[in-house]
């Protein structure tokens, strides 16, 4: 059901239908069947042995709603699969987590929300990154330690790649996207969760990570041929260079890349001066965009416009 995969998971990281039977407390047989119909991704051994991808398998549990009575025989915390989560209450629950540094419940939590068939996109906007807004004014007012925001972005950031994990691996034939933060931009999550969600929305995304010159931005771009291109901006150092870079870029790539900028330093009067496909407030307006023009993306859009929330059938505007 998933076509042609082009990493399958390393053999080690399988689990066999009977440790899934036992997890879901269901017959062996019935998980083999399941693997036959397709309806859980199997690989299968030299010797033609069933073995099942942990990615795959939540997406079988995710879409058949279908619990998880021992979460530990397959590497996951121990309540998991079994709490049915509201955001707020996730919010709070992963805020005060990440703060105490207790990343099993941080983990618990996310892959709950997921497992619930929350979208990625709603996980990041509205659970990591408000919590991440609520760490930094807490940070800001001297009430949390300098320790624990490093503490939580490392947590943070390997529950993003957990997650990239268990989504389904780039196909061939998915259309690629690459991007990351410009030069004096540190910031790395806010880059991971754009994959992340165009991973989910069926791009092969590949983060290049933070802080990246316009001349290696350049050379990505060359090598890679994206057919997206985004810009993650939490701070921006020098507002005329960061211009410069970004309107280069488009010069050069523009008419077959498109162009997506999103973050928090992109003030109207800085993206007011760039030129690119559009700019996000929000993952989840990635997502509908991503998941509209997933095949038509380079060639509908050339000039700037803020992106929309259905942007399928919306008109594509001057930014400024
Ligand atoms: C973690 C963090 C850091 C870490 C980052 C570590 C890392 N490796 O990533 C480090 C330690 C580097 C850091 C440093 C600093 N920080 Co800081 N930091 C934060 C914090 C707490 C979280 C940022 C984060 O990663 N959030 C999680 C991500 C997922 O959320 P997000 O960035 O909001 O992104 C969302 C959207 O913006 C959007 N988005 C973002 N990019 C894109 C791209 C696209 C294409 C799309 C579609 C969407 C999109 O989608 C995301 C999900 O919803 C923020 C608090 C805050 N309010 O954000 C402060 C904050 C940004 N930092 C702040 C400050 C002051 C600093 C320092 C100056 C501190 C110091 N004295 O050294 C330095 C400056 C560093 C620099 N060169 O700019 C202030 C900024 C204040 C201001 N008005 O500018 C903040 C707001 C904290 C505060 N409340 O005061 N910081």
């Amino acid at each position: 059901m998933h076509g042609l995969r082009l990493n399958p998971v390393p053999m080690k990281e399988l689990f066999t239908p009977r440790q899934v039977a036992r997890a879901i407390q269901v017959s062996e047989s019935s998980v083999k069947r399941w693997c036959d119909k397709g309806s859980i991704p199997t690989q299968y051994t030299a010797g033609g042995h069933r073995r099942i991808p942990i990615g795959g398998l939540l997406a079988f549990l995710r879409s058949n709603r279908h619990a998880i009575v021992r979460p530990e025989l397959l590497g996951l915390p121990a309540a998991t699969g079994q709490t049915h989560r509201v955001i707020d209450r996730a919010l709070d629950q992963f805020t005060e987590a990440m703060l105490r540094g207790d990343e099993e419940l941080c983990r618990q939590v996310i892959l709950d929300l997921y497992l619930a068939e929350h979208r990625v996109s709603v996980i990041c906007d509205q659970v990591l990154a408000r919590a991440f807004t609520e760490l930094g004014d807490r940070w800001a007012c001297g009430t949390i330690e300098v320790f624990q925001e490093r503490r939580g972005c490392e947590i943070a950031l390997r529950l993003l790649r957990e997650l990239r994990s268990f989504l389904p691996a780039p196909q061939v034939g998915w259309p690629t996207a690459i991007g990351g933060t410009a030069a004096g931009d540190p910031y790395l999550l806010a880059t991971a969760t754009v994959e992340l969600v165009l991973r989910d929305a069926g791009w092969n995304a590949v983060s290049l990570g933070s802080n990246l010159p316009f001349s290696t931005l350049a050379a990505a771009i060359e090598q890679q041929q994206p057919r997206l291109f985004w810009l993650s901006v939490s701070c921006i150092q020098n507002e005329d260079e960061f211009v410069r870079g970004c309107n280069e870029l488009h010069e050069r790539f523009g008419s077959q890349t498109a162009f997506v900028l999103g973050g928090r330093a992109l003030a109207d009067s800085v993206s007011c001066r760039i030129r690119c496909s559009g700019f996000c407030n929000n993952l989840h307006q990635l997502e509908s965009f991503a998941t509209a023009n997933a095949t038509t993306i380079a060639a509908s859009i050339t000039s700037a416009a803020p992106i929309a929330d259905d942007l399928s059938n919306a008109p594509v505007e001057d930014a400024c």
